[in-house]
C-alpha cells in the first residue's frame, strides 16, 4: 500500500491523479499547508524541502519502502510501476518527455509564480501580469498543439496528459481567463476531466 501526503494544489494533484490513473491503491493523507503540516519534523523527515506531494510506496522495487517527493518523479515511478502512459517507442518516448517536462517544468510553476504574485500580502501588480502574459502564452501553445492532434504528446495518451491537466485545471478555477478561447485545449480539458481516475483524484 501506498501512503500519499498532499494538498489540493497542482502539485499535490498531479500525484494524486498519477496514482488513481494507474490504478495504485493508497491511504489518502491530506496536508493542511495553512497550518504549517508541511513543515513538521515527521513531515520534514520524508521531504527535507517541506513541500507536498510526497509518497511511501512500501511495496517499492525489491519489497523495499521507498520514499519519494516531487510530483512528476512520483508521476514517473507511478507510471512505471504500472507499465501505464509511457510509451515503448523511443521516438514516442522523446515526445512524451518534451511534454511532459514542459507541463511540469513550464505550466505548474509559472502557475505558482502568477499565484505568488498575485495572493503576495502586497500584490506585485506588474510581475502578476507578466506571469499571467507567459502562463497564457503556454496555454495558447498548447492549443496550437492539441489542434494538431488528440494528446499533449501525439495520438496516445500519455503522462505528459495527466501532468497538462494538473496545471490546467488550477489554472481554469483560478484564472479562468488565462486558458479561454483555446478551442482544442478546451476539446482536451473536457476529455481529461470526464476520466473516472481524474474525477476521483480531484474529489477532496
Ligand atoms: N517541484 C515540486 C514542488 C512542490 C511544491 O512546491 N509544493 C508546494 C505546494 S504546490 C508546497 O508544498 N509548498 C509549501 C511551501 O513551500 O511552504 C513538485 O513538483 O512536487
Amino acid at each position: 500500500m501506498i501512503d500519499l501526503y498532499a494538498a489540493g494544489t497542482s502539485n499535490g494533484m498531479r500525484a494524486r491523479i498519477a496514482l488513481e490513473e494507474c490504478g495504485l491503491k493508497y491511504n489518502w493523507h491530506p496536508i493542511d499547508l495553512t497550518k504549517g503540516e508541511h513543515k513538521t519534523p515527521q513531515f520534514l523527515a520524508m521531504n527535507p524541502n517541506g513541500a507536498i506531494p510526497v509518497i511511501v510506496d512500501n511495496e517499492g522495487p525489491g519489497g523495499q519502502k521507498v520514499t519519494l517527493s516531487q510530483s512528476s518523479a512520483i508521476m514517473m515511478y507511478a507510471a512505471e510501476k504500472t507499465g501505464k502512459f509511457i510509451p515503448k517507442d523511443p521516438a514516442r518516448r522523446a515526445a512524451m518527455l518534451e511534454a511532459y517536462m514542459s507541463a511540469s517544468t513550464d505550466v505548474t510553476p509559472m502557475f505558482g509564480s502568477v499565484n505568488a504574485c498575485v495572493r503576495a500580502k502586497e500584490p506585485h501588480v506588474a510581475a502578476g501580469d507578466m506571469f499571467k502574459g507567459r502562463l497564457k502564452d503556454l496555454f495558447q501553445v498548447w492549443d496550437a498543439k492539441l489542434g494538431k492532434h488528440k494528446y499533449a504528446a501525439g495520438d496516445e495518451l500519455t503522462i505528459a496528459d495527466l501532468s497538462l491537466y494538473a496545471g490546467y485545471w488550477r489554472t481554469k478555477g483560478v484564472f479562468p481567463e488565462l486558458v479561454a478561447g483555446m478551442p482544442s485545449l478546451e476539446r482536451w480539458g473536457k476529455e481529461m476531466g470526464e476520466r473516472p481516475g481524474i474525477q476521483r483524484a480531484l474529489k477532496i
